[in-house]
């Protein structure tokens, strides 16, 4: 059964409920931006056809895949769509097992990569690809970019 809701322009999809805390730091972006995102959960290994039925029925313009272990799940999304897919490892005991798994995809059906643990960059990297048809978008994502210089600077000053 696929519950999912309205049309979210970017779709994360958990490969199980013990990710939610990197999808949750996926989210916190897309809410500060206003851009609408739903999180689902479906594994690649657990419900093969789930994920391709949520991938395929869906019609959001990005997806994200969080998974550790032997991460399969980015790539599971990937060979459902031509739409960009950003594969989020999860750490674990031993991090390179879901890195090298999202990373090392074979010829032809490529996922993008973000580091370990890394939902907001997943995010504003879903929110870039977006922002490449929406100047509103592009105009907030710099203006986050601004936000961040400013926090350096003043970080500076508050080191010595
Ligand atoms: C992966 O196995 C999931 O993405 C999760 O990161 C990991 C452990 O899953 P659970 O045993 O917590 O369900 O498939």
């Amino acid at each position: 059964m696929i519950v999912a809701s309205l049309m979210p322009e970017v779709l994360i999809i958990l490969g199980s409920k013990s990710d939610l805390p990197v999808g949750k730091r996926a989210m916190e972006i897309f809410d500060a931006f206003g851009v609408e995102a739903e999180m689902m959960v479906a594994s690649a290994h657990r419900t093969p056809k789930r994920v391709d039925d949520i991938v395929t029925c869906s019609d959001a313009r990005v997806f994200i895949a969080v998974a550790g272990l032997a991460a399969a799940l980015p790539g599971a999304v990937a060979s459902a769509t031509v739409r960009p897919v950003i594969g989020v490892p999860v750490s674990g005991k031993l991090n390179l097992d879901s890195i090298l798994s999202i990373v090392q995809m074979p010829p032809g059906v490529p996922v993008g990569t973000v580091g370990l643990d890394r939902g907001e960059n997943a995010a504003l990297l879903a929110l870039q690809i977006l922002a490449t048809s929406d100047e509103g978008l592009a105009i907030k994502l710099r203006e986050h970019r601004e936000e961040m210089a400013r926090n350096v600077v003043a970080d500076s000053f508050e080191v010595n």
